[in-house]
């Protein structure tokens, strides 16, 4: 009987989820931190973004742009009259938006803690912060991150941050009623710089120890960028901190996609925001591309996601987005952005692959022509097919603001298709045309400001080049 009763309750229960009813548990704190290196979003971009915001249940912007001079370089300069201004009416959009407008500054890189230079520094802090909260801002941030040097080792001192983070807020909360508990990144901010073999390094216990209870924490996972956050992840560090962190969430951001000469961005970030907790959490924020419009794939996902962690599907919502964002162009931008999702570096990595159903379709093409038996040629080149149509369209009817932030990658996405048709066309007729390697230079010295699905749709191209130079003898083979 008592069985039996288990049994009704958990139906129930799973009825009720399943029918729709069961209550979404919203992070409380979720949103987008503008902390990308590179060209800050323009006064147009941020009051868009808090109306997208607004439009996705986030509740939460974060300005924190690192090539702000005011933010970082030269964080004691007051900001000028225009500029303040311009914050005071995003904060007052913010406002009338629901949306947290929550300033950041991040004066690490040559704060001083001690002395007659450690109270000016706090008071010039102070007169900083004032002269924000006098327009309008409730909600402050002090950021550490990114304070090492050339050889990976920062020299902060933990309890030293802690102890001006605790006198920050104290002075405000003292003064200010209305003030938020503030928020910080510490210069440890991702898992694995925390630890040193199953110790915590020295830094951050003493960070950790002295932060007063309420500041709130953010962190990047176990990486700078990497690939997911467990549960049991987010737990280890809130136990670390001795409360519930929150995430700085390194994707859609692409600041350290770069070519060798220095051109960022490179590479557009178009997946859905994945692997995230569904345990309870206080914050999630995500950071975005220098690119806002090509952003909100990414950050539409994530609105879901941190609305409703416990149910979020990644690749349904990420298909049902460009839906909604892009229309009739809506399965053309779905083939493009399938190219273009997964980030991926020495020291970072996140993102589904790209293409994933191109790279099996070659990779089942390949081993059977290695192999020397009959091959189908027939879905790889549906799927070239519609790359190519795909890139065509886009270029032709894309609106304005999305292309001018993604055609080089388009152009680039439709010179990949081209050549994997050459590719195929080579298998095919058993030799290798020569145009592939003219196309393949092209691509390459095309990355220089656009990169796509370089280790799928790309990696056709080199692998077929490879396989015929691999079968004729070197002193015949053409570069
Ligand atoms: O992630 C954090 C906390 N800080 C910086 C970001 O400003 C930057 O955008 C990302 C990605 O390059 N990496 C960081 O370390």
């Amino acid at each position: 009987m008592k069985n039996f009763f288990t049994r009704l309750i958990l139906v129930t229960l799973m009825m009720i989820f399943i029918g729709g009813t069961a209550q979404a548990i919203p992070i409380p704190l979720r949103g987008v931190v503008e902390g990308f290196y590179g060209t800050p979003w323009t006064f147009a971009d941020r009051a868009d973004i808090i109306n997208f915001c607004r439009q996705n249940n986030l509740n939460a912007y974060i300005y924190a742009p690192k090539d702000d001079p005011y933010h970082r370089d030269k964080w004691r300069k007051p900001y000028p009259a225009d500029k303040l201004d311009e914050l005071r009416r995003l904060v007052a959009m913010a406002k009338k938006n629901n949306v947290r407008f929550i300033f950041a500054i991040s004066p690490g890189l040559d704060l001083n803690y001690k002395g007659n230079a450690g109270d000016a520094d706090f008071n010039t802090m102070i007169r900083k912060l004032d002269s924000l909260y006098d327009i309008g801002v409730r909600d402050f941030a002090i950021f550490f991150d990114d304070l090492k040097d050339d050889k990976g080792r920062h020299h902060e001192d933990g309890r030293a941050q802690a102890n001006f983070l605790n006198a920050v807020q104290k002075n405000l909360r003292s003064r200010y009623k209305d003030v938020a508990p503030l928020i910080t990144v510490p210069t440890e901010y991702f898992y694995e710089d925390m630890i040193k073999g199953d110790k915590v390094k020295p830094y951050t216990r003493d960070f950790a120890e002295t932060l007063e209870p309420r500041i709130v924490v953010l962190y990047s996972g176990r990486g700078v960028v990497c690939d997911g956050i467990t549960d049991s992840e987010l737990a280890a560090v809130n136990k670390i901190f001795g409360r519930e962190v929150g995430v700085w969430w390194n994707y859609p951001v692409n600041d350290y996609s770069l070519t060798p000469d220095g051109n960022r961005n490179v590479k557009l970030a178009l997946g859905a925001i994945e692997k995230l907790p569904t345990a309870k959490m206080t914050a999630m924020l995500f950071n975005p591309m220098g690119q806002v419009q090509m952003s909100k794939i990414a950050l539409a996902t994530g609105a879901v996601y941190a609305n409703n962690p416990a149910i979020y599907d990644a690749e349904q919502t990420w298909n049902r987005v460009i839906d909604e964002q892009f229309g009739r162009l809506a399965p053309a931008m779905k083939i493009f952005a399938e190219h273009s999702r997964h980030m991926e570096n020495s020291w970072a990595k996140v993102g589904a692959p790209d293409a994933s159903e191109f790279s099996a379709a070659a990779a089942i093409i390949m081993g059977d022509v290695r192999r020397k038996i009959s091959a189908d040629f027939s879905p790889l080149e549906q799927m070239i097919d519609n790359m190519e149509r795909a890139a065509d369209l886009l270029l032709k009817r894309l609106p304005q603001k999305y292309l001018a932030e993604c055609q080089p990658q388009l152009e680039q996405f439709k010179r990949t298709a081209h050549a994997d048709r050459i590719a195929l066309e080579s298998l095919k007729a058993g030799r290798l045309d020569p145009q592939l390697k003219i196309l393949r230079e092209e691509i390459a010295a095309n990355e220089k400001q656009a990169i796509v699905s370089e280790l799928a749709a790309r990696k056709f191209i080199d692998d077929v080049i490879k396989f015929f130079d691999d079968k004729t003898p070197t002193k015949r083979r053409k570069k």
